[in-house]
């Protein structure tokens, strides 16, 4: 840009123009490079309409075209970025001949997570709902998700008793026609924090019979029949 300038004010010389036209302009090229976008301007009113001098000016265009660039930079890196808020949604999948199938969906909401669970072609009546510890339901009969998940080691219990796993949610209805929801929320879990109480990389289990609340370690559900891996896509 600068060379095109220098160029484009060493041929007004050997043109012959007077030089006051040029002689401003170089000293603007030793400072900043917005007073540079006007240089073309201050050649352009030296009055020089003819022949050569055209294309060195043509040349400029270019240069304030970057400075839009730039302005454009800082914008692309701003949106985009989320509040922060996290969600994971769990698909859950027929188990032990069932014909279920449903989602929990876990979502952050200020320091707590909010789970909502939803599902379809379950039999009617009560079902035990809990986290298993491994995040693994590639058995016909889930047992692969292993036993409840219980990072603070507690007995098995209905939640928000003086002990309980922190995978116990705790019992679902499903109506005659097969739907059932169940919501909670709790600041007792977090979600891909990597900490002790983060739910991702274990499993959400919904059981054939209700949970009992105690007898251990499990709550007396009986088989698995449904499944679903909480993990973050
Ligand atoms: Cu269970």
């Amino acid at each position: 840009m600068k060379a095109g300038i220098s160029s484009f004010c060493a041929a007004l010389a050997l043109a012959a123009t007077p030089l006051y036209g040029c002689a401003a302009p170089q000293h603007d090229l030793n400072t900043t490079s917005p007073v540079d976008s006007s240089v073309p301007a201050a050649g352009h009113e030296a009055g020089d309409t003819s022949t050569a001098n055209n294309t060195p000016m043509g040349k400029e265009g270019p240069g304030a075209g970057m400075s839009g660039t730039g302005a454009g930079g800082p914008a692309a890196g701003g949106p985009g970025d989320t509040s922060g808020a996290k969600q994971v949604v769990v698909t859950l999948d027929p188990r032990s001949g069932s014909k279920m199938t449903g989602t929990a969906t876990f979502t952050t909401e200020g320091n707590k997570v909010d789970l909502t669970i939803e599902v379809r072609g379950a039999p009617a009546g009560v079902h035990a709902v809990h986290i298993h510890e491994h995040g693994d339901c590639t058995s016909s009969d889930a047992e692969s998700a292993g036993g409840h998940w219980n990072p603070t080691k507690e007995a098995h219990g209905k939640w928000g008793d003086s002990a309980y796993h922190l995978g116990d949610i705790g019992n679902l209805t499903v109506n005659a026609d097969g739907t059932g929801t169940l919501s909670m929320s709790t600041d007792k879990w977090t979600i891909g924090t990597g900490q002790n109480n983060d739910i991702t990389g274990h499993a959400v289990v919904i059981h054939t019979k209700g949970d009992d609340f105690k007898s251990q370690p499990a709550g007396a559900a009986g088989t698995r029949i449904g499944c679903g891996v909480i993990q973050r896509k």
